[in-house]
């Protein structure tokens, strides 16, 4: 019997993709590289239900029903691009290939392109949950043609994470879109990461509290607005405690933070569209300082305050307000950058299912989704999730609160550039005149750049070496 759909590259997340499907009811047929990661799959669990094992590309082809659905799970990169030149070789006009892996978007439009050539449906597609979520339902964001949907979105839909009986999968969007939205969400996962290392960095260090202490305060924040996977897994983190030395396991762990890429790539795009994502790039430049420790070592005698620590337990409140004001910043942010993308790419993305999709299976799943997918229901042109009356208002009791904990931060020498540049971000949105008037003027100055006045039509220039009259430019 044919297989209903197939998965080639059986590493971690391929494997495991195979055996939601598999449980799932769909037979799968399975191939990798190295044939013996498809006979250890069959062999381990091969009783979770029916797969379909081949040793080729072109017997892993022949096994699967027309039109054809094939995932690839392998390595980003080249490594994609030699299985798509395979599988296109082997596959024909209305089949499907689904490209699982963390594409960059702008590989999966290209790649999208020269398939539809061919007739294939390129469908890119972000998966989020790690090993997981792979398993037991992921947070899933395909891109590609409506027809391709039409055929594999009730698939994706059933091995999906679901929340209150929604699937967490969604068509996202034509060619780049699916891997864009996956994109966004790992540069919002970066500021949530960034956003809760600041909390418990300043908490521990103004308060002088044990990791274990602020476990117990992360658990509390749990169970309200904060309330995320996120935050409940920093409880796990801080509560460990290593075997070998009976340290706090934080206290053992080198402390330069690495990274695969992703959030870099959205900060990239972000600059490329012309949208400020303070939180996640100050995310991004957090991890890359941690990593430069001959720096790190060669500025270790400069000096910091003379106050390294605040009295009250006043702090813990505050901070729990600030870190729920910046995460807002952080992901209106983000929704500007989608929004931007789908203006640009004709994308047409619907923002409120990407809150939708991202409530569950994935590694952002939060509370606060719930809001923002209310948020673009009342108002699905919203200009900024800042506006919507209910963030506003929360907004409007957090700032008090957000800016303490910013002026203490400053004044007991601890960096928390996400709270800050996200307190900036969110002065900066609501100034009536902001400064970048005199930016004008200077860019009129030496360059000739012209400016617009505020209370006339047209471009000015002023003869700044002249007469400094003023001309119509
Ligand atoms: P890896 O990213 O570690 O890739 C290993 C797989 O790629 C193996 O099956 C390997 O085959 C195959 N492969 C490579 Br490498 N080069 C190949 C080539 N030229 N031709 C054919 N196959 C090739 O696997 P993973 O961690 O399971 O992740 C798979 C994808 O999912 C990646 O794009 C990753 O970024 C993405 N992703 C991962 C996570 C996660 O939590 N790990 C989450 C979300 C998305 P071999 O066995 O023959 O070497």
């Amino acid at each position: 019997d044919l297989a209903d759909i197939g998965v080639t590259g059986l590493a971690t997340m391929g494997r495991n993709l195979a055996r939601n499907l598999a449980r799932h009811g769909y037979s799968v047929a399975v191939h990798n590289r190295t044939a013996a990661r498809t006979h250890q799959l069959v062999k381990e669990f091969g009783g979770e239900g029916t797969f379909v094992p081949s040793e080729e590309l072109a017997g892993f082809v022949a096994s699967l029903k027309r039109p054809r659905r094939a995932i690839i799970m392998v390595k980003a990169g080249a490594g994609t691009d030699a299985v798509i030149d395979q599988l296109a070789e082997l596959m024909e006009p209305g089949d499907m290939i689904v490209d699982g892996g963390n594409a960059h978007y702008q590989d999966t439009r290209r790649r999208e392109a020269a398939l539809r050539e061919k007739g294939i449906h390129f469908v890119g597609t972000g998966i989020s949950g790690g090993e997981e979520g792979a398993l037991n339902g992921p947070s899933i964001m395909p891109g590609g043609s409506r027809e391709s949907w039409e055929a594999l979105g009730p698939i994706l839909q059933d091995i999906s994470a679901k929340v209150d009986g929604v699937p967490c999968a969604v068509h996202v969007g034509p060619d780049g879109a699916g891997h864009f939205v996956k994109m966004v969400h790992n540069g919002i996962e970066y500021s949530d990461m960034q956003l809760i290392a600041e909390s418990y960095d300043l908490l521990r260090q103004a308060l002088g509290v044990s990791p274990a202490e602020l476990a117990g305060v992360f658990r509390e924040w749990n169970e309200g607005d904060l309330g995320s996977y996120l935050i409940e897994i920093t409880a796990e983190v801080l509560d460990q405690v290593d075997a070998a030395t009976g340290k706090p396991f934080v206290d053992v762990v080198v402390d330069q933070a690495e990274q695969k890429g992703t959030g870099r790539w959205t900060v990239q795009s972000a600059l490329d569209l012309g949208v400020p994502v303070t939180g996640i790039a100050e995310a991004v430049f957090a991890r890359a300082l941690s990593g430069h420790p001959e720096q790190r070592a060669a500025a270790a005698a400069l000096e910091g305050p003379a106050l390294s620590g605040v009295e009250g337990r006043e702090l813990v409140e505050d901070v729990r307000r600030a870190l729920y004001a910046s995460k807002i910043v952080a992901y209106a942010q983000g929704f500007d950058q989608m929004a931007a993308a789908s203006k640009e790419y004709g994308w047409d993305l619907d923002l409120g299912a990407m809150a939708t999709i991202w409530r569950g299976g994935c590694i952002i799943r939060a509370k606060l989704l719930d809001r923002i997918r209310a948020a673009y229901d009342a108002d699905p042109a919203l200009p900024t999730l800042l506006a919507d009356p209910d963030f506003a208002a929360e907004l409007n009791a957090a700032q008090e609160a957000w800016r303490r904990v910013v002026t203490t931060a400053v004044r007991i020498g601890v960096p928390t550039p996400g709270f800050s540049s996200a307190l900036a971000y969110y002065d900066g949105l609501r100034r009536d005149r902001l400064p970048a008037a005199l930016v004008q003027g200077l860019r009129d100055f030496f360059g000739a750049h012209t400016y617009r006045r505020v209370d006339r039509e047209g471009s000015f220039h002023t003869d700044w070496s002249g007469d400094r009259a003023e001309h119509p430019a």
